[in-house]
């Protein structure tokens, strides 16, 4: 009911700011290389490419200079990519269409998540909820973070930990309640933020509880508790982080952490979020074609991750 039309607006994200390793930029332009439109039009999928273009850069948006701000690297570039995009992915899903973003470094979650959320609440009145699948958290503050890297921070932002105004990310507006929070997959988090998880209450499933219970429970559990109260039936939105997949499964990411999601468990949580019914927005990101072996199996898997979260039947 959220999803008006059999309409996906594309945005591709060729952004590598949030962290230090070139390559991720190049993720969107090897995802449509490899025939995803194409893939989607197949399913009977009307595609639009945000603007009518392929691939954004937003680099003639770039200040001349982009000094750290305390250890905090790329502020204003990670900061206009998304303020753009939370305008680009809005308008896709004021308009009722699935919004589709590939990347790209996952600082651009603080663009699709803040997008997403004004267009369910001004479309519905109700606030999103976010399922985040990563090894990571990121969740760090301005304070907490080792690194300086944007992409480990983006929730922070969106779920207001940040008082401080810091030049070029000073737009961003609280819009995602700790509670409408799932991650699946974490298995590398930093000790500041499992501080915040506890103190904030954040569901997770790690790992660990994937071991346990095994993904079809998880995913049961992951939609019980975003269907309880009275936002039972509230619109989802969906951050993928292919480092949340095993490297053995998926090599071409940044930050690699053993340990991961199997490709079929990747493609379940996809699988059971479509079931729902209630997905409005898909991220794809921190692809990095540059890295590791076999590159192709990392592409096509995130373009398989895209078809099942959009419906492609088993069967
Ligand atoms: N937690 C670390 C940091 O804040 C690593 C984040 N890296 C990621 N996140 N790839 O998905 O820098
Ligand atoms: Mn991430
Ligand atoms: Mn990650
Ligand atoms: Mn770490």
């Amino acid at each position: 009911k959220y999803i008006d039309r059999r309409e996906i607006g594309i945005t591709c994200v060729a952004f590598s700011g949030g962290q230090p390793r070139p390559g991720v930029d190049l993720g969107p332009e090897f995802v449509l290389k490899a025939g995803l439109i194409g893939q989607l039009n197949a399913m009977d999928f009307k595609t639009i490419l945000t603007d009518g273009k392929e691939i954004h850069d937003y680099k003639e948006f770039f200040p001349a200079s982009d000094e750290p701000i305390g250890i905090i690297k790329r502020p204003r570039a990670v900061g206009i990519v998304s303020k753009h995009l939370t305008d680009q992915v809005y308008q896709h899903s004021k308009a009722g269409r699935m919004a589709l973003q590939i990347g790209g470094d996952h600082s651009m979650g603080l663009g699709t998540v803040s997008g997403i959320a004004r267009a369910t609440k001004e479309r519905f009145g109700q606030d999103i909820k976010v399922i985040w699948v990563d090894a990571h958290a990121d969740i760090n503050t301005p304070e907490t973070t080792e690194t300086g890297n944007l992409h480990g921070m983006p929730l922070s932002f969106l779920i207001g930990l940040v008082k401080e105004n810091i030049e070029g990310l000073d737009w961003v507006v609280p819009c995602l309640k700790p509670e409408n929070i799932v991650y699946i997959g974490l298995r590398d988090v930093d000790k500041a933020e499992k501080q915040i998880l506890k103190q904030y209450n954040i569901k997770a499933f790690s790992m660990h509880e994937i071991d346990r219970y095994g993904i079809g429970a998880v995913m049961n559990m992951t939609i019980e508790y975003l269907s309880k109260g009275d936002t039972a039936q509230s619109p989802i939105h969906l951050s993928f982080d292919i480092d949340a997949l095993d490297p053995t499964v998926a090599a071409s990411t940044g930050t690699p952490v053993r340990g991961g999601l199997t490709f079929r468990e990747g493609h379940y949580i996809c699988e059971a979020l479509h079931e729902t019914g209630r997905l409005v927005g898909i991220d794809i990101v921190e692809l990095n074609p540059t890295i590791g072996h076999s590159n192709e199996d990392t592409i096509t898997i995130g373009c398989s991750l895209i078809r099942a979260a959009l419906g492609e039947s088993l069967l």
